[in-house]
């Protein structure tokens, strides 16, 4: 199977997990560091790490399997060697790099704020590392922020023109907008530090919220509060759904009506057709202070009329595929039975992502590939641009990538 040929079209990554996509090498780095100071023991840690070291050319390579509970220790492990601020730094850069190199123009990075005493890290600053990184970004043009107001790099030119090079080639230019990640583990007050650190971030980029952890731990109903409170102040949610065979929780997620969920991987019967039917009520808002319009659900009704309803109309709820992370977690026995056929046949939106790149030894373009191995080229082009749809941006970016989709549709479509 052919990868090469989806490194270049353009993509939308939508379920990104910052330290689930770091570079394998780059841990080694960390981990050997770390082992030479005596912090770990480097030769424990090694072969952890070699497991998930990425092959270019394996579509499915399966030796690399990792139950879920193996994944999560493998996280602990990681956030071992990532959680000081430089580092966070360094990986929010590579991370940013690899997606850029692999042509995704719109990457929406999700990443659990975490505090660190040790470390004298709080949230916040954690969150500062993360924005200095995209700062640092030097290869490519990066917007990562809505408002021109010196604190983020805004792209000096847009994604319909090449004017820019770098080293003699037109310069690449991504979008990118961060969510920030509720853990399962923490408690509803940490939760609520979480949303309100979001809102505070707003400017630089910072779209929404994502209720993500080990799926078998904690009780998601702890975290309601913290993400209807969220979704009040016009954040987009969306929710780890259906890792697990938890019907009660799945319905629960479901009746939340968060715009995207990410996984639905063990939803029997009726949640399928609880998902297939759902629309999320949603409607334009004019934001008279900045001069904008704005799209909310209309569960914030109040925030409409104050802001003045525009228009209103309905839209599912998007589902974030992650093929490869399924299968190897064995969530899901192999890609033949993979929900994907049944949501790509029913025409239910979804959008092909990575989940952790680094830790799956995948890339967008490998996912495209997978995908396109079972059907035409033509829909997963078109795939690519309908995730554009369900991404959390502003609505000129959003028009923008619709412009720019549409322009690419003659060379890929
Ligand atoms: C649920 C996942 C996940 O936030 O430290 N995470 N949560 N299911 C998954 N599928 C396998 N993959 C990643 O990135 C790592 C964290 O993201 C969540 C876990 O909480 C993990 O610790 P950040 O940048």
């Amino acid at each position: 199977m052919e990868i090469g040929s989806w490194v270049s079209m353009p993509k939308v990554e939508l379920h990104a997990h910052l330290n689930g996509s770091a570079r394998s090498s780059t841990l080694l780095e960390l981990a050997r560091g770390l082992g030479e100071k005596g912090v770990i023991v480097f030769s424990d840690v090694e072969h952890v790490i070699l497991k998930g070291m990425f092959c270019p050319f394996c579509l499915l390579d399966l030796f690399n399997d990792r139950s879920l509970t193996e994944v999560f220790k493998l996280f602990d492990l990681i956030h071992v060697l990532t959680t000081d601020h430089a580092t966070v730094t360094r990986i929010t850069k590579e991370v940013v790099e690899d997606f850029a190199a692999e042509n995704v123009v719109y990457l929406e990075l999700r990443t659990t704020p975490k505090r660190n005493d040790s470390k004298c890290m709080t949230k916040h600053s954690y969150m500062e590392a993360v924005i200095e990184g995209l700062r640092r970004v030097d290869a490519v043009d990066v917007n990562f922020t809505s408002t021109n107001n010196g604190v983020g790099r805004t792209v000096k030119s847009s994604l319909m023109s090449d004017t820019h090079t770098y080293n003699g080639l037109p310069r690449k230019k991504i979008y990118i907008r961060l969510l920030l990640s509720i853990d399962r583990r923490e408690t509803l007050e940490a939760a609520m530090e979480t949303v309100k650190l979001a809102l505070e971030l707003k400017d630089v980029g910072v779209v929404g919220i994502d209720l993500s952890g080990h799926p078998k731990v904690g009780d998601w109903t702890t975290f309601l509060p913290a993400l209807k409170f969220a979704r009040d102040q016009g954040l987009r949610v969306t929710l780890h759904c259906g890792e697990v065979p938890n019907q009660e929780e799945i319905h629960a997620m479901l009746d939340f009506l968060p715009e995207r969920i990410g996984h639905a991987c063990c939803l029997e019967e009726d949640a399928w057709r609880k998902l297939k039917m759902s629309k999320i009520p949603v409607c334009a808002i004019a934001n008279t202070s900045s001069n904008t319009i704005v799209w909310q659900t209309s569960i914030t009704l109040s925030a409409a009329i104050i802001g003045g309803l525009l228009e209103s109309c309905n839209s599912y709820v998007g589902v974030e595929i992650c093929l490869t992370s399924n299968i190897r977690t064995n969530t899901i026995s192999s890609v033949d039975v993979h929900h994907f056929a049944d949501l790509y046949r029913d025409k239910h939106p979804l959008i092909l992502c990575t989940d952790d790149m680094g830790v799956f030894s995948t890339t967008l373009s490998k996912e495209y590939a997978i995908a396109a191995a079972t059907f035409g080229k033509k829909e997963i082009f078109e795939l690519a641009r309908n995730a554009v749809e369900f991404s959390f941006a502003e609505e000129d970016v959003v028009q923008e990538l619709r412009d720019f989709f549409n322009m690419k549709r003659d060379e890929y479509g």
